[in-house]
């Protein structure tokens, strides 16, 4: 099938790079790399300030950042600042769409879904959360009705949590597992990775190691100050240390010494982009059974799934890290999320979306 000339819309919470796009801004990245490796070119649209490492050009693009929609409750009306850089991606995207044979959308947000039959140019839709806000929900639901298969998804268990479940596509994530360095011994302490924000509950982590007295590494954008100022009031012995967002190379150097990674999530994560990052480089996964989690570890053998929002079952799955194979976790990674296999997934759904 000839390439295609793709137009990747980032998400519009923040710069590429900075964080704040959480696990969408690492997607992206790799669905770009699985694909430029198929010949397919692509183009992207992101609010100004962004990077990739990644040799794809970004249109950089002034504004208003927009909302992030997990500060939405349900029944919330959809909100645009003034000058709103989602309006300007889009407006970008639409007097150049007919350069492109699709637009791939990273935005979790009302406005692209609302203008999809309004383009010419074919526009799939990658959606990085759960459900989240019945707006969302309806105008998403709207595109799944009328243009089969241009709702991508991570996981049937994120499906799940939509009206139109049915309706998406399954395109689970990967990474270039030579980025990530497998580690067979390592060292006392466990890891926490990603936005500290209260719906990722890093304070169930650094509760359980402050029980247990075993070191915790942190990483991650702090999205929320008085959120982390909580923690450290609450648990002000904690073996804990954090050390601030760091980019992947540095980041791994750091996960793959780790005993282990607690994923302590309060919302149903998508996925969790985290959990394959640690067992690319061999480290076992303690996680809350909720959510994509549930889908990535195999429980009992690259880690352990413990009761939702239950500290003492945590204690319990770090207890019992010792009997994780880390060569098995690694294992994992290669068999089920490799940067190929993603590339594979992505480019029959475009094409697809394209209508070939
Ligand atoms: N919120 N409004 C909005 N738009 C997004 O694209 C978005 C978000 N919140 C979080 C987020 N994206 C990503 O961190 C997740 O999709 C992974």
């Amino acid at each position: 099938m000839p390439p295609l000339k793709l137009l990747f819309m980032s998400t519009p919470v923040g710069p590429l790079g900075s964080g704040l796009g959480g696990g969408v801004e690492l997607t992206l990245l790799n669905m770009a790399q699985g694909l430029l490796e198929r010949g397919h070119q692509i183009q992207a649209v992101a609010p100004d300030g962004s990077e990739l490492a990644a040799a794809i050009s970004i249109q950089q693009v002034a504004g208003a950042l927009q909302v992030p929609a997990q500060f939405q409750e349900r029944h919330t009306p959809i909100a645009m600042p003034p000058n709103p850089v989602l309006g300007k991606m889009w407006e970008l995207a639409r007097q150049v769409q007919l350069d492109y044979d699709v637009i791939v959308n990273f935005a979790f947000d009302w406005l692209p879904f609302y203008l999809t039959p309004f383009f010419e140019t074919p526009i799939a839709h990658w959606i990085s959360m759960g459900s989240l806000n019945d707006a969302l929900d309806q105008i998403a639901g709207q595109v799944a009705a009328n243009f089969p298969q241009a709702i991508g998804v991570y996981t049937r268990t994120q499906a799940a949590t939509f009206p139109f479940a049915e309706a998406c596509y399954l395109l689970g994530s990967g990474l270039d597992l030579s980025l990530y360095d497998f580690c067979q011994q390592p060292g006392s302490a466990l890891c926490w990775l990603g936005r500290i924000a209260p719906e990722k509950a890093l304070e169930d982590a650094v509760a359980a190691v402050d029980q247990l007295g075993i070191p915790l590494k942190i990483m991650g954008q702090i999205q929320d100050q008085a959120y982390w100022q909580q923690i450290q009031a609450k648990f002000p012995t904690a073996p804990i240390e954090y050390l601030g967002f760091l980019g992947t190379a540095e980041m791994q150097s750091v996960l793959r010494q780790c005993r282990g990674l607690l994923v302590t999530s309060r919302w149903v994560e998508a996925f969790g982009n985290v959990l394959i990052e640690a067992l690319a480089c061999g480290v076992p996964v303690i996680a809350y059974a909720r959510g994509g989690p549930v889908e990535i570890v195999r429980h009992g053998q690259t880690g352990w799934l413990v009761e939702p929002d239950s500290v003492p079952d945590l204690v319990k799955g770090i207890q019992k890290l010792d009997q994780i194979d880390r060569r098995t976790c690694r294992q994992q990674a290669e068999q089920e999320y490799s940067l190929a296999a993603l590339g594979d997934r992505a480019e029959q759904w475009l094409h697809q979306v394209k209508g070939e």
